[in-house]
């Protein structure tokens, strides 16, 4: 019998009322059954709503600073369970072992960053335009936040969101993608050690059209931040807009990787292996789209399609695992019918195309990393986010083709141009359509202490990471202090 996880819902684990369960298998092995988590309904959110805005009543007074000393000690705690974390990770969502322990690394800058911040959360203090009178602003906390995270990124997307909310002194609902359970639960258990409140955190096991639904729609939330599809993403904006909460929504994206004729090829070559096919594929930020210039058009072609050959597929607990499994078969399924679309719409499949269904592959999810070229704007290979290991590439006769081609698309999150030539790459940062911008470097690759996210589709405006995320975490609020000792009428008695 595998073993049952718990909800974590004021202060106490326990299962979910209706007695079922959702299996957490391993996508390398799909037989192996890692654990059973509640299958929870709209009666376990409410629970979890109403616990945490009962621990809201004291959690807002404590202390930023000693909020903050909190959370160092859950990075502290990460820090000693990193290698347990980051195989748990891997046997559960796939990605390989290098990759696991930098997810979980991204979830121990986040505590620390959130640490720090602690005893910053500045905000503005201007002069008053009236004499003896002092305006002053601060950051305080907002409510109850409804935590709506992905599988891609078990650790760190979780306390991306998790942790500055906690920092800023709101309550927190997490409810974990159905794929990465148990990664999500391990977080919270080291909260839990590291002195987090009964019911200031609490955890909501079960599937995105329940409770993910109920937190979004919950007139007791006030926050709500989301990382998924943009699909999903615009259903919940929408249904968030009935009861005025803040969302933030980090969505879908369509990355490309500009390579110029004047570029160090083996280094645009490192840069692409990494950025379309590290985490199968799988990432927000993967590089989906590769743009060629003419002149080096076939030469590349020619080195990717020969690195591509070397690059072990496999378990990620394997050291010699280069690329892990795609997370599930759905997501297999999402792959494998793209494959069949760029082939109907006539761009060239230059390598891979195909489930791997061999020996050491045999029980899991693993599909070959696929290249087409020739792909045109138009195609919807080109235009939609796929999310596995293919990669659409086109060829561009020039710099400004580059930059057309890459703008053409709903979607803008992540951008890379390889040149040698300064003032190409600096035309790049500042016409490419994107949140964030890589020069000579791949598509991924997000420091937690920097703004994270994307334009167009991608998202709402909001960032995650970086400093406007406390923003997003906290209302401000304005104070004027007259100390005249007489009525000052502000824009009447100083004109
Ligand atoms: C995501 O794919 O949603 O820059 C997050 C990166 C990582 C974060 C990705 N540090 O690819």
């Amino acid at each position: 019998m595998p073993q049952q996880y718990l909800n974590y819902i004021d202060g106490e684990w326990k299962p979910a009322a209706s007695g079922s369960w959702n299996e957490n298998r391993n996508p390398a092995h799909w037989n192996e059954i890692i654990g059973l988590f509640p299958k929870s309904g709209v009666e376990e959110v409410d629970e979890a709503v109403a616990a945490a805005r009962e621990a809201y009543k004291s959690w807002r007074l404590v202390p930023a600073p000693e909020r903050g000393a909190i959370l160092k000690k859950a990075g502290d705690i990460m820090v000693e369970r990193k290698e347990d974390l980051a195989r748990d990770m891997t046997r559960e969502m796939g990605k390989v072992l290098a990759e696991t322990r930098g997810d979980v690394q991204e979830g121990i800058d986040t505590a620390y960053y959130a640490a720090v911040e602690g005893r910053r959360l500045f905000s503005h203090t201007a002069p008053s335009e009236l004499r003896n009178k002092m305006n002053l602003s601060f950051r305080m906390p907002i409510g109850i936040a409804g935590l709506i995270t992905p599988w891609n990124f078990p650790m760190a997307i979780p306390c991306w969101k998790t942790l500055p909310a906690l920092l800023c002194g709101n309550s927190v609902v997490l409810k974990p993608a159905s794929d990465t359970p148990l990664t999500a639960t391990h977080l919270v258990e080291i909260l839990i050690e590291a002195g987090v409140p009964k019911g200031v955190i609490n955890l909501v096991h079960g599937g995105g059209g329940v409770v993910g639904n109920r937190l979004v729609e919950h007139p007791d939330v006030d926050v709500i931040s989301f990382t998924g599809s943009s699909e999903i993403g615009k259903a919940i904006n929408a249904k968030a807009g009935a009861t005025l909460k803040r969302v933030s929504l980090e969505l879908g994206g369509k990355n490309a990787q500009i390579v110029m004729e004047d570029a160090d090829l083996e280094l645009a070559l490192d840069g692409v292996l990494w950025g379309a096919f590290g985490t199968t594929g799988q990432r927000c930020t993967a590089t989906s789209r590769l743009l060629l210039h003419q002149a080096i058009y076939d030469q590349f072609l020619d080195m990717l399609v020969g690195a591509i050959k070397c690059l072990t597929v496999g378990d990620g607990l394997d050291p010699k695992s280069k690329v892990g499994p795609v997370v599930n078969k759905s997501q297999i399924e999402t792959v494998e019918s793209y494959v069949k679309i760029g082939k109907a719409e006539g761009a060239r499949l230059i390598v891979g195309g195909h489930q791997l269904t061999d020996g050491a592959h045999k029980d899991g999810w693993f599909y070959a990393p696929t290249v087409f070229a020739d792909v045109q704007p138009k195609m919807r290979l080109f235009q939609e986010e796929i999310f596995g290991p293919v990669l659409s590439v086109a060829k561009v006769k020039d710099f400004d083709q580059a930059v057309a081609y890459h703008n053409d698309c709903i979607y803008g999150l992540s951008s890379s141009i390889y040149t040698r030539d300064v003032n190409r790459a600096f035309r790049a940062v500042r016409d490419l359509e994107a949140g964030i911008t890589y020069v000579n470097g791949a598509t991924i690759g997000a420091e937690c202490h920097m703004p994270f996210g994307g334009v167009k589709q991608t998202g709402n405006g909001h960032r995650e990471g970086g400093w406007p995320v406390y923003e997003f975490y906290s209302e401000i609020k304005t104070v004027y202090i007259d100390f005249s000792g007489k009525l000052q009428r502000a824009q009447i008695d100083n004109y």
